[in-house]
């Protein structure tokens, strides 16, 4: 299988990118933010829980994305592999995704991380903010806010997947299209190896 794990800050492209490499090595797609953004539409409990900490720029709890993430992982038992997109997001969600996996008899394949500086990321937040209708999207001070969660309890995972030889990153600013072949070219120096 492969699982690749797409990191970067927020905006720096993982949703967009996603998009395109499930469709090219036919994976699952596994959004932890597209996910709570449904809870939210289904007005659930945990949607109502969650809009509150996001609408901030804070992050959800761990044992909220670790059940959703457990729960998808169960239904697609037979794929080609995953992408985890915007998960995990603190040392505590790494550690129960690979507990997860080896429990399926796999593994992490490699994370990708997208390089790209605060001044493009808060640019490009605002940009979707005017159409995404995105509460954590309109204003700088949540971006800020949500930028400087990922820097605080996400950046540090870096060092988690380093440690495993499975940490590769990537220039975040471009086009589309350039950001995607890199992405692709890196997966298959990767594949190689796996
Ligand atoms: P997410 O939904 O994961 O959102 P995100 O970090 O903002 O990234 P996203 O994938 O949407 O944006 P992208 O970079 O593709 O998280 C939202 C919130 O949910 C979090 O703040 C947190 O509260 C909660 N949450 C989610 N997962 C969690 C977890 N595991 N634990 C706890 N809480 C969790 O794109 C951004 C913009 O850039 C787009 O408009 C895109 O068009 C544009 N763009 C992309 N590539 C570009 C390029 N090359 N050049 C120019 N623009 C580009």
């Amino acid at each position: 299988m492969l699982n690749i794990v797409l990191f970067g800050p927020p905006g720096a492209g993982k949703g967009t990118q996603s998009e395109k490499l499930i469709e090219k090595y036919q994976l699952i797609h596994l959004s932890t933010g597209d996910l709570l953004r449904s809870e939210i539409a289904q007005q659930t409990e945990l949607g109502m829980k969650a809009k509150l900490l996001m609408d901030k720029g804070e992050l959800v709890p761990d044992e909220v994305v670790i059940g959703m993430i457990r729960s998808k992982l169960d239904q697609n038992k037979s794929t080609n592999g995953f992408i985890f997109d915007g998960f995990p997001r603190t040392a505590a969600q790494a550690e129960a995704l690979d507990k997860l996996l080896s429990e399926n008899n796999t593994a992490i394949s490699c994370m990708l991380a997208l390089e790209v500086d605060n001044e493009e990321l808060t640019k490009r937040l605002l940009l979707r903010g005017k159409d995404s209708g995105r509460a954590d999207d309109q204003n700088e001070d949540i971006i800020r806010n949500r930028i400087k969660e990922y820097n605080n309890k996400t950046a540090p995972l870096k060092d988690y997947y380093t440690a495993q030889r499975k940490f590769h990153a990537i220039n975040g600013i471009g086009s589309v299209e350039e950001i995607f072949g890199a992405l692709c070219s890196e997966i298959a120096s990767i594949h190689q190896v796996i």
